[in-house]
């Protein structure tokens, strides 16, 4: 017995290839074939979408942006599934995701590996996906449609090109998100290739500004010579700003700071000269996700990958910039 997808996607398959016969044969017409597929002609698609969690003001930010866009008006019927940064809760909603037969899963996987055999469930049931913002390494054969994220190794890089030019003695420590994630492997690999050879040591605070807090208090203990914190993001940053104030040293001159997101409190902490740098990470990408997932939905071809533009901030940066800011 063919499941209700199975059914759904050889209607189409078949209709698309009467429509098609049809253009061939009268050299005209719509593509009608694109009704019977979901999201095309007015249906409404049922998207499943596994967020990762709720650990920063990115990701804050990120999950406002996807519900502002993946919306009834505009033709999506949206499945949100909080994950609390725990890959066992984005699993098990990807394979409720399956049970339900929605029309398109997609996610931002919390880190990179572990996913082999939910993305082969996945794919054998047809159900195509769209990978959000952070990145996965997997021996399934094309695991899913598109991508859309950032380049986080060329934020990486040009972090490291700040600081190759404005603190080119400066003994740094990173401070990295949360370990085998796309984001921080990346962004360390970016960041190393460039000033490598400056870094005194790293320890991850899990891309939250409690834990980043604690391991900035760990790190100025154990590598006293620090003057700069790489962090990984903001929050992990401003939980750096405690520490390094708890420790009677002031942030952003005895120790400098450069971070990565681009948040309003990020580049508030630029405004008041307790960070040094910001390499922006935008993730207001909504309306590009909802297309994609529509266009998913509806068969017709997309992008293999769609990279965000990101910009960067230095203490130049006014308090009309940050107030101006979206997010
Ligand atoms: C980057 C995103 C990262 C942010 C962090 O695209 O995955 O995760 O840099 C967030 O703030 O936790």
């Amino acid at each position: 017995m063919s499941s209700p997808r199975t059914t759904r996607r050889s209607i189409v398959a078949a209709f698309g290839v009467a429509a098609l016969w049809g253009l061939t044969a009268c050299g005209g017409g719509d593509a009608a074939g694109s009704e019977t597929a979901a999201g095309g002609g007015g249906d409404t698609i049922t998207v499943g979408f596994s967020q990762l969690g709720a650990e920063s003001g990115w990701r804050t930010a990120n999950t406002e942006s996807v519900k502002s866009a993946l919306t009834a008006a505009n033709g999506i019927d949206l499945k949100f599934v909080d994950a609390q940064q725990k890959q066992e809760n984005q699993i098990k909603a990807l394979r409720d995701f399956i049970t339900q037969d929605v029309d398109v899963i997609a996610f931002s996987p919390v880190i990179e590996t572990g996913w082999d055999e939910v993305l082969q469930e996945i794919k054998d049931s047809g159900i195509p996906v769209v990978l959000v913002d952070r990145t996965v390494d997997t021996s399934v054969q094309d695991p899913y449609a598109t991508w859309i994220g950032a380049d986080f190794e060329q934020e990486g890089k040009t972090a490291g090109e700040w600081v190759a030019k404005n603190a080119p003695d400066a003994k740094v420590f990173e401070l990295q998100g949360t370990l085998g994630s796309g984001a921080q492997v990346d962004r360390e690999k970016g960041f190393d290739g460039v000033v490598g050879q400056q870094v005194v040591g790293k320890a991850s605070g899990n891309f939250t500004r409690a834990e980043g807090k604690t391991a900035v208090e760990a790190a100025l203990q154990t590598y006293p010579e620090t003057n700069l914190i790489f962090t990984h993001n903001d929050d992990m940053g401003l939980g750096a700003v405690e520490a390094i104030e708890a420790a009677g040293k002031v942030p952003g001159k005895d120790v400098q700071i450069v971070s990565v997101d681009g948040v309003r409190d990020g580049l508030q902490a630029l405004v008041d000269g307790k960070f040094n740098y910001v390499v922006e990470c935008n993730p207001v990408f909504g309306d590009q996700l909802a297309t994609l997932v529509k266009d998913v939905a509806a068969g017709k071809e997309v992008p293999k990958e769609t990279i965000v533009q990101d910009q960067a901030f230095d203490q130049t940066t006014t308090q009309a910039d940050v107030d101006a800011r979206k997010y």
